[in-house]
């Protein structure tokens, strides 16, 4: 791993090639290697010899294997294929094999939509160089190193990638979601929709893919989500995190805060690393708000409830954040609320629906739900998770047809078994148990 740690930080700090050879001359003199080779190194360096040092893309290939694994197959959404893309490993790895397997549509979608994007924000590729460059350091190093691997694995750059993560930082746009459990759902388990009410022209929804993370350390999770994109909109884990955002910023407030890391990239650090509702709490606020968001966080395994955020950035401290529980006699939607649910729908209508199938809410219900409060001409993508039986639903728009007029596609993440040896890809994960460089999840013999 040593070169590919290399390589991110010689990215990240920019260094070019020349000065990194003088800093690892100095580096190789205090290693205490015989002085005469430093001084004829250090003096090659200073006679601006450095280009006789390999060039950069040589220290990225040191004969590796990449290592970690990935399998593609599909689902029906109706009559169309949705790509699942399975991937076990290092973040870097998990990156590769995602961009090795969705290749094709990593490489037809990202520059195309980088132009639209551009256009349509009035922005260059320094511009949005700089908006990356403020944003990185406060990024999950986890997400960043995906993303090199994911510019490796799809032939697609890796500045151009990072552009693509830009997107959502910069747009503003409206969402909703729910979760219903218990008392309110026909068998009990927490079930948690997602609109996502963003740019149809940005035709992420014409590339969809649901990706299952299966990370060496670390929850595996699943990401309903777009190619070229490492940042959750949305995300479940094993542990039955069930995570969801709507964004409250208008238009009006931009430029947002940029020093701080944008939600969908925290997403994934909850999603890693949250093992229960008050852990995902925890990581949540120990991030750096950038805007105005409502945020739905399920738990469907080990608290089995769910709260309701409300974190407006530009607030006073005293009014900045809300956490609010279900039926909560001071939620911001009171007296529109019950037990065993929390929503946010800016106003759409969730709460006559809610009541008139209180006790009977499953999967498919909840979609209906899910797609009765889009914003029309803008919905992308309608998601349900069942977080307690790790399940679920998607639909994409697709065509001249948004998500809600699509039918639903569906996942029983603990069915998924790529090398049909009866155990699951989540129960089996990444490890190497017997040694032979095939990761559990792929190999029928260990
Ligand atoms: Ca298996
Ligand atoms: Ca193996
Ligand atoms: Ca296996």
């Amino acid at each position: 791993m040593q070169t590919r740690i290399m390589k991110k930080d010689a990215t990240k700090k920019g260094l070019p090639a020349g000065v990194m050879s003088v800093l690892l001359a100095g580096v190789t003199g205090l290693t205490g290697l015989p002085a005469a080779h430093c001084q004829a190194a250090k003096q090659a360096a200073i006679r601006g010899e450095a280009a006789k040092t390999p060039a950069a893309d040589a220290w990225f290939r040191r004969g590796e294997t990449v290592g970690g694994g990935g399998r593609r197959f599909r689902i029906l959404q109706g009559d169309r294929p949705i790509p699942v893309v399975v991937v076990g490993g290092t973040p870097y790895q998990m990156g590769y094999h995602l961009g090795r397997l969705m290749r094709a549509e990593i490489q037809a979608f990202v520059p195309a939509a980088l132009a639209r994007f551009k256009a349509a924000l009035k922005i260059g590729d320094a511009g949005l160089a700089r908006v990356w460059a403020a944003t990185a350091p406060y990024t999950d190093d986890r997400v960043e190193q995906e993303l090199l691997g994911m510019a490796e694995g799809s032939g697609v750059s890796l500045s151009a990638l990072q552009q693509v993560q830009c997107f959502p930082l910069l747009m503003s746009y409206s969402c909703s979601s729910i979760a219903a459990w218990g008392g309110a759902t026909r068998d009990g388990h927490l079930y948690q929709t997602r609109d996502l009410d963003w740019s149809l022209e940005a035709k992420a929804h014409e590339v969809p893919v649901i990706v299952l993370y299966l990370p060496r350390q670390g929850h595996p999770h699943v990401l309903p989500t777009f190619a070229g994109f490492s940042g959750a909109h949305c995300g479940l884990n094993a542990a039955g995190i069930a995570l969801a955002e709507m964004g409250d910023s208008p238009g009006r407030e931009a430029p947002y805060r940029l020093r701080a890391p944008h939600f969908t990239t925290w997403f994934r650090t909850l999603l890693y690393d949250a093992g229960s509702l008050t852990e995902a709490l925890d990581l949540f606020r120990a991030q750096p708000p950038t805007k105005r968001y409502h945020f739905v966080f399920g738990d469907g395994r080990n608290e089995h409830r769910a709260v309701k955020i409300r974190l407006h950035a530009p607030e006073p401290p005293d009014r900045r954040l809300r956490v609010w529980r279900d039926n909560d006699p001071t939620d911001e939607l009171a007296p529109r609320v019950l037990p065993g649910v929390v929503y946010q729908d800016e106003g759409r209508g969730a709460f006559p629906f809610l009541k008139a199938h209180y006790g009977k809410f499953d999967g498919p219900l909840m979609m209906k739900l899910a797609q009765s409060i889009p914003i029309r001409g803008g919905n992308v993508e309608d998601v349900v998770f069942d977080a307690t039986a790790l399940r679920l639903w998607v639909a994409y728009a697709h065509g001249d047809k948004e998500a809600y007029q699509m039918p639903a596609a569906f996942l029983d993440l603990r069915k998924v078994d790529s090398d049909h040896d009866g155990k699951s890809d989540w129960e089996e994960g990444a490890a190497d148990r017997n040694g032979n460089g095939v990761p559990d999840f792929l190999d029928p013999e260990s």
